[in-house]
């Protein structure tokens, strides 16, 4: 498979340093591999009305984490977006980790990050850690939708307005990422039958099952791709549980 950094010379600068940071705290997670998939799904490449459409997947696993996603995706001149999302193994007691990054023409129109929690709370521990980051003043704040009540306290959705709130949030997602790797160093490993390990896989499904409800992803992959391959992508690939 080629990696996403083949295209980078036709994306936004930032989503190109987004991809590097994220691939540096992969590599730096222990027993990483890549998990091959159906190449038909991890290289997606079409045309619509001549703009070239493309969609570039990986796949990890790690101590810690059943799977990591990272996905590129350019949709003509229009879109370009960057998704991925940690998600934990359930024997380890961590959160799922997400990012979406929604350029519209250039622009970032949606910049969302998150630690999310798989039970009540976040672990006190990291409450304590994320606390601690100087989160900076984003002028344009976004509401979540109804469904956004499966992320923290401690979710970031906003609009950057300049450069310099861009690299403030690029920033922020390598902040989460450390939090995040330090604290799969340290964490209480379940045994896999314990009720803990059961409840966080609940709470696992009940993230993808929400996610699914995001009608602007599905309204995108439908106008470039059809809505059954749109379902069927978003049910296999980007929310399978
Ligand atoms: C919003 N996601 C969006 C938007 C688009 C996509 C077009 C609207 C942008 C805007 O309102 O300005 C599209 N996102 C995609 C597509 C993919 C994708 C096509 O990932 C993949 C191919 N979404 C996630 C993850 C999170 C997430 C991991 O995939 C959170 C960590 C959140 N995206 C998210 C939220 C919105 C959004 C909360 C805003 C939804 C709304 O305002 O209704």
């Amino acid at each position: 498979m080629k990696s996403v950094f083949c295209i980078q010379s036709k994306l936004h600068p930032l989503l190109v340093e987004a991809i590097k940071l994220i691939k540096n705290r992969i590599s730096s997670l222990s027993d990483v591999k890549s998990l091959s998939f159906d190449p038909a799904s991890s290289e997606i490449y079409s045309n619509l009305n001549k703009e070239e459409l493309f969609i570039f997947n990986e796949f990890y696993q790690a101590k810690g984490f059943r799977k990591i996603h990272l996905e590129v995706a350019k949709l003509g001149k229009s879109f370009q977006i960057l998704h991925c999302v940690f998600f934990p193994d359930p024997c380890y007691e961590l959160p799922i980790f997400g990012v979406d990054l929604v350029f519209s023409f250039n622009n970032i129109s949606a910049a969302i990050l998150d630690l999310s929690p798989v039970g009540k709370d976040l672990p006190l521990l990291l409450r304590s850690q994320i606390e601690s980051i100087e989160v900076p003043k984003f002028k344009e704040p976004r509401t979540l939708p109804d469904w956004g009540f499966i992320f923290s306290p401690y979710v970031c959705f906003v609009r950057p307005v300049n450069l310099n709130e861009e690299k403030s949030f690029l920033k922020l997602i390598d902040q989460y990422l450390s939090l995040l790797c330090s604290l799969v160093m340290i964490v209480k490993i379940d045994d896999i039958n314990s009720l803990d390990m059961i409840d966080r896989l609940k709470y696992q499904k009940r993230y993808c099952f929400n996610q699914k409800c995001n009608d602007k992803t599905r309204v995108i992959l439908s106008k470039y791709f059809g809505s059954s391959w749109a379902d069927e992508y978003i049910d296999k690939i980007l929310f399978e549980c």
